[in-house]
């Protein structure tokens, strides 16, 4: 059995690196603990967004701002749920973290699989910030197993299971993403009664015969590409979100770091690479299309 600090230092990631990811990985822990004791009902409050949080929303976003904070590693943090940024004083080295501490969460009340995203970045802000210099990326997975899915710059893409005695265990090294894939994670469907392009595209899968693999967690559905080493999933824009749904700094600019080094891709509907899109706003918003590199610049074909 490999443990996370173990692996981490044979792989040459740094000290301060391997110690935040450390921290990371201890928030994980507990929220898996506030997920399967806590309560699953609403906090009477909305995020920035309008959209009612979660006791578990509010809880998990305390135990990640808490844990970064005691690093001492972290000058600034961002989270989904929070209006703006918040600075540390950081006692040495300096991270600014990204992170989504619940990610559908309104998927808890009915059983199914939900997940946290961090993103890393060296330095002290993150606007003006791009996912290519994302110094690592990392994704848990709260579902019948738990896991932790970590990406360093130019060192892979890794999962640890958490055991039975809390310590996260190498489980899968080094997870690779093929060129093309029989699997589809068609989000924001609706978007077919307005998009004949889009249509057209999920008729193609359909014709294909390829298998939907769709949860309505974008944590879930992006491990399944990981999981099985192929797969793409889309969420497009629409007349509503004109920059779609989900959010560049918090999930987008994370998994495309992951996929990427994963040898997959990321792309927004006009095929620009989201790696390359800049932080304006902490909340901006992007159309991501993202998983086995044939499969998604088929798609982004489709829908220019
Ligand atoms: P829709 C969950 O609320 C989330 O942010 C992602 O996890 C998921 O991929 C997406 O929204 C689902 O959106 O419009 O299908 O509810």
């Amino acid at each position: 059995m490999t443990s996370f600090n173990h692996f981490l230092r044979t792989k040459g990631v740094s000290n301060d690196l391997r110690s935040l990811l450390y921290h990371i990985a201890r928030s994980v822990k507990y929220i898996n603990f506030s997920i399967r004791a806590g309560n699953t009902g609403a906090a009477g409050t909305k995020n920035i967004q309008g959209e009612h949080q979660l006791a578990l929303d509010v809880m998990a976003d305390r135990i990640i701002a808490k844990e970064l904070e005691k690093s001492e590693l972290v000058a600034m943090i961002a989270s989904e749920e929070q209006n703006k940024p918040q600075e540390f004083n950081p006692s040495r080295g300096a991270y600014s973290v990204a992170y989504d501490p619940l990610d559908g969460s309104s998927l808890v009340d009915c059983n199914l699989a939900i997940g946290s995203i961090f993103g890393i970045w060296e330095g002290d802000h993150l606007i003006k910030r791009k996912g290519k210099y994302l110094q690592a990326s990392a994704y848990a997975v709260y579902g019948p197993r738990v896991v932790l899915v970590i990406a360093v710059k130019d060192k892979g893409v890794h999962e640890f299971e958490l055991n039975d005695v809390g310590e996260f265990i190498l489980t899968k090294e080094n997870m690779t993403i093929a060129e093309k894939t029989k699997y589809f994670a068609p989000g924001n469907l609706r978007v077919c009664a307005e998009n004949e392009k889009y249509m057209k595209l999920i008729k193609y899968w359909l014709e294909k015969r390829q298998k939907l693999r769709y949860s309505g967690g974008m944590v879930p559905d992006i491990h399944h590409i990981l999981s099985k080493g192929q797969g793409i999933f889309t969420y497009p824009s629409d007349e509503e979100h004109k920059n779609g749904k989900l959010r560049l700094l918090f999930e987008c600019a994370p998994f495309a770091f992951i996929m990427e080094e994963a040898g997959g891709v990321a792309f927004d509907q006009q095929g620009n690479e989201v790696l390359e899109i800049e932080v304006e706003d902490v909340h901006q918003r992007t159309p991501i299309f993202i998983g086995s590199r044939q499969e998604v610049e088929n798609a982004v074909d489709f829908l220019k």
